[in-house]
Order: C-alpha cells, then sequence, then structure tokens
C-alpha cells in the first residue's frame, strides 16, 4: 500500500525537510508503515524558529488585541469541533489509541480553546501600592517570544491543545514537534489554524526525532519557552540545553500513582475507577493509576474483582468502537513492557494475570497485566512502565497508605477511594502529589491544572493560571512629583 505523504507547516507554507530526508510513522495495529514525514534537521529548526519570531514581531500578530486573539482561538476551536471524527480517526491510526478515546479526547478539545480565548483578554496586569508618595508603578503583563513545544505520542493533540491555547491567548508564537510515532494529527492541527486566519509563523509544525530536531529547538537562542511532555531522560537534556538560551521550563514527565482503595469503598465503583486507572490508553498514560493499594480486609475481593474485570478486556483494532484496548504505541514501548514484567518475576511478584503478549496476528499488543507484589521497593513497583501493567500491595491502615503513596520519586496523581469525608480530607493533605482525585480517577478539565511534584516535572498546564506562565511582567515606574529630577550627586 502507498504510503501517505505528509509535508512540514513553517511559516504557513507546506515544505519538505531542505535535507529532503524523510522517516516513516507505522500503525501500531498493523505494525506496517502507513506514512511519510520530512525529517527536520537543524536548519528546518531554525526556519522555523525564525519564523515564529519575525510573526511575534510582525505587526500581524503583535498589534492584535486580546480580544482579537480570542475571536481567533473561538474559531479554531470550532474549527476543530467540525473536523472531530477525521482528527481522531488519524490519531487513533497514528499512535493506535482507540477511536473510542480519540473521538471523547477529541470531542473536548475545542475546550481548551474556547477556555483560553475567555482567559485572554482578561490577562492583567496591577498598580502597585508603592511606599513611594510621588512614584506611580504598574504592571503588564507581555508575551514571552516563541514557544517550543515537544509533544509525546500517546496523546498528542490534547497535549498541544493545553500547551497552544493558552501560548497563543497570551501572545506568544509557537513552534511545535510532535512526537516521531505520531505527527500526523498536529499537522492538521496546524491547517486548521491556518483556516481560523493566523498569521503565517503563528503555529509552525515540524517534524523529526528528538536528535537532532528537538534538541535544536530546545536550545535555539531566540525559543523563550519549552512546555515539554515526554520522558525524563529526553527532559533531563531539555533542562540542559535551558542552560544554554536561558529559556523558561514546564516538565510533564509521567508517574507511578497511586490509586488506593480503603476497605469502606464502595468496591464496584472503585474496580472500575482501577481500570480506567491503569488499562485505558493501554495504561500510556502520564496520570496512569499503576501502583494500586488496596487495605487488607477486601485485598482479596477486590484484586479477584479487578482481575475478573481485566481478563474480559476486549483487546484488538482500535479502529472498532467495541475494542477496550489496543496496542502498545511502538514495539520499544511494548519491549519495555515485556521487559518489566521479566524484572517483576525474577523479584518474586506474583502474575495474577495477563504478562504476556496477545494472541494476535500482528500488532504491538499486550495483555493487562495483574502483579501482586509484597516489596514497594520492587522495579515495578518504583518504576513508570507506561503500559498495561499494574501493581497490587496491600496495606493495613490509614498511615501505611499514606506511607506507601508518598514512596516515590514521582507526585503525578493519586485515587482514593473511601466513603468516609474526614479519611478522604486527611489523605488528601498527606499525599504528595499535582492531582488528587477522589471517587473516580482520569477526570480533566481546561479550568483544572495539571502538574507534578518531585520528578512528575514542574510547571502547570489547564487552569486560569496556566496563561500567566506564558507571559512576562514589565514594571512600570511613573515619577509624579511637580519638582525635576534633583542631580544625583549634589549632596543636600
Ligand atoms: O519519550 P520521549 P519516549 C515516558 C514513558 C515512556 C518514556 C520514554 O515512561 O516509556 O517516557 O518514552 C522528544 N530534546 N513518557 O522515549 O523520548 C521526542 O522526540 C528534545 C511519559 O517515547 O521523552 C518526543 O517528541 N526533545 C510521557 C518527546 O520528546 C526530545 C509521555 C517525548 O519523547 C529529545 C511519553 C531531546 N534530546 C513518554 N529526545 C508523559 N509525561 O505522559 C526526545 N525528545
Amino acid at each position: 500500500m502507498a504510503l501517505e505523504k505528509f509535508q512540514m507547516l513553517i511559516d504557513g507554507q507546506w515544505v519538505p525537510a531542505q535535507s529532503g530526508k524523510t522517516f516513516d510513522s507505522y500503525n501500531p495495529a498493523t505494525e506496517q508503515p502507513w506514512a511519510t514525514f520530512p525529517f527536520a534537521d537543524e536548519q528546518d529548526v531554525d526556519r522555523a524558529v525564525q519564523s515564529a519570531h519575525n510573526t511575534f514581531l510582525s505587526a500581524a500578530w503583535a498589534l492584535t488585541t486580546a480580544a482579537q486573539r480570542g475571536k481567533l482561538l473561538r474559531r479554531l476551536g470550532d474549527l476543530i469541533a467540525d473536523n472531530t471524527s477525521q482528527l481522531a480517526e488519524l490519531e487513533s491510526r497514528d499512535n493506535g489509541k482507540l477511536i473510542r478515546e480519540t473521538l471523547a479526547q477529541v470531542r473536548y478539545l475545542p475546550e481548551f480553546f474556547y477556555y483560553f480565548a475567555g482567559l485572554a483578554d482578561k490577562t492583567e496586569g496591577e498598580t502597585l501600592a508603592l511606599d513611594k508618595p510621588d512614584m506611580f508603578a504598574y504592571t503588564v503583563r507581555e508575551p514571552l517570544g516563541v514557544i517550543a513545544g515537544i509533544i509525546p505520542w500517546n496523546s498528542p493533540l490534547y497535549l498541544t491543545a493545553i500547551k497552544i491555547a493558552p501560548a497563543l491567548a497570551a501572545g506568544n508564537t509557537v513552534v511545535l514537534k510532535p512526537s516521531e510515532h505520531a505527527s500526523a494529527t498536529l499537522l492538521e492541527l496546524g491547517r486548521l489554524v491556518m483556516e481560523a486566519g493566523f498569521p503565517a509563523g503563528a503555529v509552525n509544525v515540524i517534524t523529526g526525532y528528538g536528535l537532532p530536531c528537538g534538541d535544536a529547538l530546545t536550545r535555539h537562542p531566540l525559543v523563550r519557552k519549552v512546555a515539554f511532555t515526554g520522558g525524563g531522560e529526553s527532559a533531563r537534556h531539555v533542562i540542559r540545553n535551558s542552560a544554554e538560551n536561558y529559556a523558561k521550563l514546564s516538565l510533564e514527565l509521567g508517574g507511578k500513582s497511586p490509586n488506593i482503595i480503603f476497605s469502606d469503598a464502595d468496591i464496584d465503583s472503585a474496580v472500575n475507577g482501577a481500570v480506567a486507572g491503569i488499562f485505558a490508553a493501554a495504561g500510556q498514560s502520564c496520570v496512569s493509576g499503576s501502583r494500586l493499594l488496596v487495605q487488607q480486609d477486601i485485598y482479596d475481593e477486590f484484586v479477584s474483582k479487578l482481575t475478573a474485570r481485566a481478563e474480559r478486556i476486549v483487546i484488538g483494532d482500535p479502529a472498532q468502537p467495541e475494542t477496550e484496548m489496543g496496542p502498545m504505541a511502538t514495539k520499544a514501548q511494548l519491549e519495555t513492557v515485556e521487559k518489566y514484567v521479566d524484572i517483576a518475576l525474577t523479584e518474586g511478584a506474583r502474575l495474577r494475570t495477563g504478562g504476556k503478549r496477545a494472541d494476535l496476528a500482528a500488532g504491538w499488543y499486550y495483555t493487562p497485566t495483574i502483579l501482586e507484589c509484597t516489596r514497594h521497593s520492587d522495579t515495578v513497583v518504583q518504576e513508570e512502565i507506561f503500559g498495561p501493567v499494574a501493581t497490587v500491595i496491600p496495606f493495613a491502615d490509614e498511615a501505611e497508605a499514606l506511607a506507601l503513596a508518598n514512596d516515590t520519586q514521582y507526585g503525578l496523581a493519586a485515587g482514593i477511594w473511601t466513603q468516609n469525608l474526614a479519611k478522604a480530607h486527611r489523605m488528601i493533605k498527606g499525599i504528595r502529589s499535582g492531582i488528587v482525585w477522589v471517587n473516580t480517577y482520569r477526570a480533566v478539565s481546561a479550568a483544572a491544572p495539571i502538574g507534578g511534584y518531585g520528578q512528575s516535572g514542574y510547571g502547570r498546564e489547564c487552569g486560569s493560571d496556566a496563561i500567566n506562565d506564558f507571559t512576562q511582567l514589565k514594571t512600570v515606574w511613573i515619577n509624579t512629583s511637580s519638582e525635576p529630577m534633583a542631580d544625583p550627586f549634589i549632596m543636600r
């Protein structure tokens, strides 16, 4: 079958890489290449950043009012809504995510643009209560300049929307680099950005690998902020690059989130929450509830029910609406999952279910896996696997649950299942993570900040504060005295 050929969006033009090189993208459900993308290198990065920089300074963008930017973002949200099925199908083919998941995500996508459109003309400085009677001072919030968005493969459209909506609302311009494993939908989003009426260069999309493309982009001297979602190794590289260009950073790096089930929880509800936490998106989600902590007295009942549901999960073609779990997005990710399950068994974990590839003719499928662990120090309990692998550990009481929950280098999310409000509040207070869900899991809203503690990264996306992260403050001083300024070297 002939491969679809994509081009990059630089300065409003659809272009190949200057070198002419391309790379293939694979459909995880078939293991076959389905599309080619330009292989961007330093030259292409430089062209895209220069374009974003020139647009940032141009009258066409710099003189837009915040209200006008709000209107552009609303139009973009409407265009996404008009193209829901096409975007959802494209993303599903490119990264193997279930069509039912990509459809749900794309249906919600416009809300991010509407939310930040609403904030565009409410992002204000303030007048300052100075201690100097003859001075008046105020602050102005100004955009930073060129923003680099580094996007992973698991949810490209969603993770892009939460970056570019506040970035553009605040008056910045953007260069996006999708993952080499899932570039298609960001190019499609770029087409809609142009159709919405943004000036050429306001959003550029370049396709390529972490090296050289992501590296060149994140150390480019004209990049003022990098909004990064991905793995810890790449993040360290981006942090080192920021020592060269002083770019601000926001980093969202995944986690090993505890999902804590107390014996007074509604067990069936908690089982559903545990399944949603770890088997949705085949566990390839930054907020996966991969560490299940279950109170001793309901442990057997809970694990039996969870195992029964995991074994009923329908694995298969992500394009089919009845499928409940699709493939790993890449062969490397499948091998990572296999490696971790092997380590778990060597370290003494008990395999309750799963632990092998799914028996399908093609595709990078892995079965929903539950590992019962006795030691919280086990590698699989401590390290992010990013696959459909839940570890389960019993706990005796609240104090132990809290100690285990916090025994991690990460701190992105946590789930608590209990009918006891006071206990929930005590746990919320003690847990060190950026998100806590009580009697629910994976809820998302444009209005609710997302970000982590510890090695889950720093900075917050979504919520009304997120737009401020894409601005810088200018402080203005005005002398209101009727007296001329005195010669500073004449003593009075
Ligand atoms: O991510 P990478 P990978 C975790 C998850 C996964 C692991 C590795 O545990 O198993 O990370 O996944 C770009 N300079 N998460 O290797 O490489 C890269 O091209 C600049 C959690 O696929 O971090 C892509 O666009 N950019 C996570 C993006 O970084 C670089 C989602 C992310 O890819 C770069 C994905 C460099 N030197 C993986 N190297 C989450 N937080 O949800 C790579 N990139």
